[in-house]
Parts: C-alpha cells; sequence; structure tokens
C-alpha cells in the first residue's frame, strides 16, 4: 500500500498496488483492471474503426501524419540538439551500452532543451488523439529521441513500459498513451518498432528486484522489469509480432503496457523516431512501488506536469 504523496491530486488516498511486479520468485500473468480506449469517436481525431484497432491490438499506425517538409523541420532541431556540446554532457543524454553515440535524449519537450519540440507536443494533432484515447486532458509523462543510428544502435529489449512506470515512477493506472514519430525511414532492416498485438491486456508481473538508480543502466540495457521467455512466448503466439516499418512521418500510439522492443541497426540508415508519453491527469505518479528513490524529473514528469493545450505546430512548420 503506497501513501500518495500531499502534491499529487491523489493525495491522502492509499493506493493499492494493482500491477504488482519485480516482487516474487517466479513470473505472474495478471489481468488488466483499467479500460483501454476510454473515450469516444466523437471527442477527437480518431474514427470508430480507429479506435477498434487500437483497443483489439494496443497500437495503431498512422501513415503521413507529417509531410516530409515538416519531418524535415524536427530533424533540422533533431540535428541541432545532436551538435549541441553542453547537451551532450547533461543526463538527459543517454549514450550505448558499448560506445559513446548518443542512443536517446530524454525530455525534449522541455522547453529549455527543445521550444519546437515543446511545441510539437502539444500539437493538437498528437494531444488530441491522446485526449480522446485518455478521455482526459494529458500532460507528458516523458519524452525522449531514440537515435539508434547506423551500426552502432544498439536493442531495445523486449518490454511493457507501464511496468516500469508503475514500479519506478508510481505511475498508478494504466491511462498513458505513447506517441511514436517516425523522423527517418523505419525499414524492416534497422531496427524498427516490433509490438505484440493483444498483449497490452494482461500484465507480466516480472521477477527480479529493482536497484536503485536502475535508470542508469535500463536506459541504455533493460534487464530488470523484462518479461520472462515464457510469458513473451506465450503472448507471441497467441498475437504475433508487427513490426512498424514506414517512411518518415509516419506515427504510431501505443498503449502504456503493449509489448514492444526492437533491435539493433547493423545498416547505415539511422531509425530516429521522437516519443511523446501522455498521460492523464487523473493518473497523476505517485511515490514508486519498488520503494525505491523516484526517478529524475528528466525521465519522469513529478513536479513538472503542465496540463497540454492542444495548438496548431504542424501547419506553421514548412509543408
Ligand atoms: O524506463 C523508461 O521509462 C524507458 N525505457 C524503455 C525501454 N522504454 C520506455 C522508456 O523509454
Ligand atoms: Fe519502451
Amino acid at each position: 500500500m503506497i501513501q500518495a504523496s500531499p502534491k499529487d491530486p491523489l493525495a491522502n488516498q492509499v493506493i493499492e498496488d494493482l500491477y504488482p511486479s519485480r516482487i516474487n520468485e517466479t513470473p505472474v500473468v495478471l489481468p488488466r483492471h483499467d479500460p483501454i480506449v476510454y473515450g469516444q469517436a466523437s471527442d477527437g481525431p480518431l474514427s470508430p474503426q480507429q479506435l477498434d484497432e487500437f483497443q483489439q491490438n494496443g497500437f495503431l499506425i498512422l501513415p503521413a501524419m507529417l509531410s516530409p517538409a515538416q519531418v524535415q523541420a524536427c530533424h533540422a532541431e533533431l540535428d541541432r540538439l545532436r551538435k549541441n556540446q553542453d547537451l551532450q554532457h547533461r543526463p538527459e543524454a543517454i549514450v550505448e551500452p558499448e560506445g559513446a553515440e548518443l542512443r536517446s535524449l530524454f525530455a525534449p519537450h522541455r522547453s529549455e532543451i527543445s521550444p519546437l519540440f515543446a511545441r510539437v507536443a502539444a500539437d493538437r494533432q498528437f494531444a488530441g488523439i491522446a485526449q480522446q484515447i485518455l478521455d482526459s486532458e494529458v500532460h507528458i509523462h516523458q519524452s525522449r529521441v531514440n537515435l539508434k543510428p547506423g551500426f552502432a544502435g544498439k536493442e531495445f529489449y523486449w518490454h511493457s513500459d507501464f511496468e516500469t512506470w508503475h514500479v519506478e515512477d508510481g505511475m498508478p493506472r494504466m491511462r498513458a498513451v505513447s506517441c511514436s514519430i517516425l523522423l527517418t525511414d523505419n525499414f524492416e532492416f534497422n531496427g524498427p518498432l516490433m509490438l505484440v498485438p493483444g498483449s497490452h491486456r494482461r500484465y507480466i508481473s516480472c521477477v527480479g528486484q529493482t536497484p536503485e538508480n536502475h535508470y542508469k543502466q535500463s536506459l541504455r540495457r533493460q534487464q530488470f522489469g523484462v518479461p520472462d521467455n515464457a510469458s513473451l512466448t506465450e503472448m507471441i503466439r497467441q498475437g504475433g509480432i508487427v513490426s512498424a516499418t514506414g517512411a518518415l512521418g509516419t506515427v504510431v500510439f501505443f498503449d502504456c503496457n503493449t509489448l514492444h522492443g526492437s533491435n539493433g541497426n547493423i545498416t547505415p540508415f539511422p531509425r530516429s523516431n521522437l516519443f511523446f508519453v501522455y498521460n492523464s491527469v487523473h493518473n497523476h505518479i505517485v511515490e514508486p512501488f519498488c520503494g525505491c528513490t523516484p526517478r529524475p524529473e528528466f525521465v519522469a514528469s513529478r513536479k513538472r506536469c503542465p496540463v497540454l493545450q492542444p495548438c496548431s505546430v504542424l501547419e506553421e512548420l514548412a509543408g
């Protein structure tokens, strides 16, 4: 039982841990206690068919949401950030596990990191879909660019984001959605996001105990909070694997609990995707359920969670 910290909307409530993980010696597959799609077709841009697809599969691939010129403007911003020497030494810059190549840049939605990405995150095309799926106002729980550079981009092993965000960040319920914007072409061979359809409907309670400051290792290569082979095999036997390939400008929305991962990139073609994680304002994170020290603000918004006011940014970008 976790006592919500006073600053959270759930203050003074005892929060039951409905999704315990990393506490048993053997893995357990638990039911999902939360809705998948909270809103209706009338609440936003997704059609009834698209909402059904998200409900069934736990993700939705939307081709050509951004024009090549709009992607180019975003890619130019990424190049500016990559060349910023000050950023390279900040904790938000995560390097690959076996080298010095930039693996991820966290918190690009913070205006002190990128005024442009801060506005893109609030664009009604993305925030509007998140509000519709979550049926509430939203804030950004986390944002990052996973660069997966050519030849050096290593894998992201299979996982449920929610398992980490629940255990290590204190996210109470499954009421968050990720939006991945393809800034480069995601081919079948340069490490596209792979998703397991239907895996979002059950929760794999993992084994192991969370090390203190786990993020310092897990953001480079995650070894705790990852599903066991038997549970993975069963989920994939039932749902298969879908590679979210697509041209730059494609956008993938996926549920916080959908199992996903991606292979390493041994091709010359970078696979750079920009991720915004939208959390319902009714799902503000509380104390971590693992009992560890809360992760830093650049990985999980705890103190700085401004409610997004959807705006039209992309129209202003070229194209
Ligand atoms: O720990 C996290 O929050 C990060 N780790 C992974 C593998 N996906 C979600 C997020 O980027
Ligand atoms: Fe992930």
